[in-house]
């Protein structure tokens, strides 16, 4: 469990970031952490999630509608509250199959360059690659493993082939894996 300022009010931003995170690796990774478990569509049970981290409920809503990349969504009354993507582990958050953009972005690290272009784009822990129509974004997310690469991935060519791509509620492009053919660096 989580350290927390019975307070809330007095949780400041970065305090706020820390449970953030730890709530993603709960909900995407490991909610055994807390003793809990997820359903086949992804969702856990609020009050559960909220007394295994302890924090209030205010606290989670701060968090959830403060959220730059809208990681996750509650259901209509508030009771359940699942990631929108990133997952390890292996449930089905009804993502939508959707028709790519001819061509779509991921960001990563000159380390990974050579494996990448051997074997493609693989998802290692997570259910799915992920991809972005936006540059930026995929800037931001290569940074986090090292020296920034960027590839561009021929998504409407693959789509072409019948490989299925979807979007998350929040906006990310997921695919099972881009083979290597797909990938162009830019
Ligand atoms: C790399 C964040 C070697 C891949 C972001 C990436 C995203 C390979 C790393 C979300 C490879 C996996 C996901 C291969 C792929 N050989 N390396 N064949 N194929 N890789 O974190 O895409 O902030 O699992 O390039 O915004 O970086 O958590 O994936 O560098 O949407 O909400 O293996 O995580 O969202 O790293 O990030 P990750 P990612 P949140």
């Amino acid at each position: 469990m989580l350290e927390c300022n019975s307070d809330y009010m007095k949780i400041d931003d970065k305090r706020l970031n820390e449970i953030s995170k730890y709530i993603s690796l709960i909900l995407r990774h490991k909610p055994e952490e807390i003793g809990i478990s997820l359903d086949e569509h992804g969702w856990a049970n609020v009050e559960e999630l909220i007394k295994g981290i302890g924090i209030n409920f205010e606290t989670l809503q701060t968090i959830v509608n403060a959220d730059e990349k809208s990681r996750y969504s509650f259901n209509n009354d508030k009771t359940k509250i699942r990631a929108n993507q990133g997952h390890s582990i292996s449930v089905d958050v009804e993502l939508e199959e959707k028709e790519p953009p001819d061509f779509l972005f991921h960001g990563t690290a000159k380390k990974f360059m050579r494996s990448i272009n051997e074997n493609g784009l693989i998802p290692k822990s997570r259910l799915y690659v992920h991809l972005t129509d936006d540059i930026d974004m995929a800037k931001k997310v290569g940074v986090r493993h090292g020296e920034l690469i960027i590839y561009r991935i021929d998504a409407k060519k693959m789509a072409d082939t019948g490989i299925k791509f979807y979007k998350s509620v929040n906006n990310v492009w997921l695919t099972k894996k881009v083979d290597k053919q797909y990938l162009v660096q830019i």
